[in-house]
């Protein structure tokens, strides 16, 4: 299976709503869609990224052109299928750039796994379960429109499991609004928090005691990823409520200062950040070897990228803190041509070869940069 070319392309897809983060509201996702060709046959990837260079460092834009113009050249007349090689290749390429990388590593996957009749996962060794427990992410940035949408989801079976999205303004106002969403869904549904890295140790140091009061179940990257000792401060020193590192952990290295250190209870997993399947396999392996808990994360991805990310994440004997893949729900479109199954309060894998979902040509070239419609934004 020689690779005979391979084709980025820029999406944008707007959300339901605005989706308020410490560091952006986004009204408009951003993808590169990636289609690797062999044999003519083709294998597809994403990279998402939120609030363009704001969550990392990398820009669709950028993604795009790492991959035209250093990717694709180095991958152009290999054999697909020696996936290990693959992966080692495009990273001797390309120092940094995992979401670019990871796109890439996504569709080649596919590739291999439908041109051989299976799955990713059983590219990967085999899924060990079919569905996993799907949280939503409550980001309106309004409580009474925040605990209206989490009322909503768990009557209608959809999430039991809400992260709010807190740090974009006044840290006590933030905290006093988690406690009322909190309150408001106790016994009924865990509440989780995403930092984005936007407090400093002090400010956590006094508002995570009022948080587990509250009974919130996990912080997410309360602190700048660079301090990892702080992360183990806060750990060592908080009770009642579980850290998780986000940001703070992409490759296996960033995975072993914080193993080492113990400065995190869980990590968040995601297969763009960690450049590839294998990376993120690195991660959760030197979790499980120290004990840290695993977390399925996403990037708001569309049903392609959610796809790659279930494939990998279904081969995990166990998600301890579930997963997020909820991204095609905010979208107001999806671009694959039958919707993930999302219900009963979880994500299900989908059957069929490769992993398992098929873009839709005419909902592509409507959201495709270069195709019909006027893109906007993020703000
Ligand atoms: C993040 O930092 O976890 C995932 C869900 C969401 O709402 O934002 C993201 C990114
Ligand atoms: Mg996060």
């Amino acid at each position: 299976m020689i690779i005979d070319r391979i084709e980025a392309i820029l999406v944008d897809v707007p959300t339901k709503r605005p989706h308020k983060l410490a560091f952006a509201t986004v009204a408009e996702q951003n993808y590169v869609i990636v289609r690797v060709f062999a044999d003519g046959a083709v294998g597809i990837g994403e990279a998402a990224t939120i609030g363009g260079p704001r969550w990392g460092e990398e820009s669709t834009e950028g993604i795009k052109a790492t991959i035209d113009g250093y990717i694709a050249p180095v991958l152009v007349g290999q054999d697909a299928r020696n996936l290990n090689a693959v992966e080692t290749r495009v990273a001797q390429a390309v120092r940094g750039n995992a979401f670019a990388r990871a796109a890439v590593v996504m569709a080649v996957h596919d590739l291999v796994a439908r041109a051989n009749g299976v799955s990713v996962a059983e590219l990967l060794g085999g899924a060990q379960t079919r569905s996993l427990e799907l949280i939503w992410t409550l980001a309106s940035g309004d409580t009474d429109r925040d605990i209206a949408e989490g009322e909503e989801m768990l009557e209608s079976r959809r999430h039991r499991h809400f992260k709010i999205k807190i740090g974009f303004g006044d840290s006590e106002r933030d905290t006093a609004h988690v406690v009322k969403l909190a309150h408001a869904f106790a016994g009924r549904a865990s509440i989780r928090v995403d930092l984005n890295q936007a407090w400093d140790e002090a400010t956590a140091r006094r508002l995570l005691p009022k948080l587990a009061g509250a009974g919130v179940a996990l912080v997410e990257q309360p602190l700048p990823r660079w301090n990892v000792e702080g992360m183990a401060r806060l750990s060592a020193s908080t009770t009642g409520i579980a850290i998780m590192a986000d940001e703070g952990v992409a490759s296996c290295h960033d995975a072993l200062a914080h193993a080492r250190l113990r400065a995190a209870d869980a990590f968040a997993l995601k297969v763009t950040k960690s450049g590839g399947y294998a990376e993120t396999r690195r991660v959760a392996a030197i979790a499980d070897a120290a004990g840290i808990g695993l977390y399925g994360g996403c990037m708001l991805e569309t049903g392609v990228g959610t796809a790659g990310y279930m494939q990998l994440f279904s081969t995990f004997s166990h998600l301890g803190w579930a997963c997020e893949l909820f991204g095609p729900r905010l979208l107001q479109h999806d671009i694959i041509a039958t919707p993930l199954a999302m219900h009963d309060f979880a994500i299900h894998l989908p059957d069929g070869p490769g992993t398992g979902v098929t873009i839709d040509p005419d909902k592509l070239s409507f959201y495709r940069r270069d195709g019909g419609h006027q893109s906007r934004k993020a703000g």
